[in-house]
């Protein structure tokens, strides 16, 4: 295997879903399923937050989700844990600033999908230097799903960013709806980060739907 092309990469973040346990009312392989009928193109297993998922539990829902993700033909990305990504199989990982290190976890990976989030141009070049496959920025708007985020840097950030040299495949996260996805696909991101516009929606099916056809 070698590691993803930029521009496959591209392609499956157009519509990025992210959810845990906490983010949903229904079940969330309920949900998920949803969302891949409604053209989400990567799934990424964020289990966080008061009430998450611990120990089997959090192992079987894994488990679940990440079947689901394959009979829909996209891929399955864990948020932090490298240990539950290689025990799943997940097609990749994702990271913060604040966990671990960009060249460990791509070492411990391989060839997986590396994603890391980055909020300044040097925290963006590090973690292209040292292996990210895609970059994870935000919160572009105000959101309520995360109360540890950055500031606010506002969908045009993605185009600083790209001024600045950085053509790596980017999404962007935080506050993103149906309202405001076409701010941020003119601000120059390659996809659509949601929790809540999906987790949330009376519909995910149609939320999916909606926020593919902004492209
Ligand atoms: N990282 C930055 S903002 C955020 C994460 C995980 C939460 C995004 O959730 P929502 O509901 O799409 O604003
Ligand atoms: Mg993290």
């Amino acid at each position: 295997m070698a590691r993803i092309s930029s521009s496959k990469m591209r392609e499956h973040l157009k519509v990025y879903f992210i959810a845990g346990s906490t983010n949903v009312s229904d079940p969330l392989p309920e949900v998920l399923q949803k969302a891949i009928d409604g053209g989400i193109t990567i799934f990424q297993y964020r289990e966080k937050g008061d009430g998450a998922l611990t120990g089997e539990a959090y192992v079987t829902l894994g488990k679940e989700l990440k079947e689901l993700c394959n009979k829909g033909g996209i891929p399955f990305i864990v948020n932090d844990d490298v240990e539950l990504a290689l025990a799943l199989g997940a097609d990749g990982v994702h990271i913060g600033q604040e966990d671990d290190n960009v060249l460990d976890v791509r070492q411990k990976i391989g060839d997986r999908i590396l994603g890391v989030s980055a909020h300044t141009l040097e925290e963006a070049r590090k973690a292209l230097q040292d292996g990210a496959d895609y970059l994870g920025v935000g919160p572009v708007f105000p959101t309520s799903s995360k109360n540890d985020t950055r500031e606010v840097c506002g969908p045009q950030f993605v185009a600083t960013l790209r001024g600045q040299g950085i053509d790596a495949p980017i999404v962007a996260i935080g506050g993103i709806s149906i309202t405001n996805a076409r701010e941020v696909v003119e601000g120059k991101a390659d996809g659509l980060s949601v929790i809540s516009a999906i987790s949330q929606a009376g519909d995910p099916r149609e939320a999916a739907k909606q926020l593919k056809e902004v492209w």
